[in-house]
């Protein structure tokens, strides 16, 4: 399905109201980093992620080390930044 990636004064916008995450140099993702207690905490907020991305059919690049949790949103059928990255990103920050 044919997604279309934000325009610049979108991508802007959505950062903006972001403050935790980070433009990718490329610009075609928003990353945040995370560290927890403990890698059992850390792997209950991966698990919580993993049912938000279930549910919004839209899935993280990520890495855990440890108490270290990498998150990378992209939209893989935009070619870039999307609104579904926006929409992860604001869900993840919940948690
Ligand atoms: N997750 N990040 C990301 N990007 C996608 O394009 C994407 C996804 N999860 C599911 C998904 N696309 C499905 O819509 C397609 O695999 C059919």
């Amino acid at each position: 399905m044919a997604i279309a990636q934000l325009t610049p004064a979108e991508r802007d916008a959505a950062l903006a109201a972001l403050p935790q995450w980070s433009l990718r140099t490329d610009g075609l993702a928003i990353t945040r980093d995370f560290r927890f207690r403990n890698f059992s905490e850390a792997w209950g907020f991966m698990s919580r992620v993993a049912l938000l991305a279930e549910a919004q059919d839209h899935h993280p690049e990520w890495s855990n080390v440890y108490n270290r949790v990498s998150i990378t949103l992209t939209t893989h059928d935009a070619g870039g930044l999307s609104g579904r990255d926006v929409k992860l990103a604001e869900a993840v920050d919940t948690l």
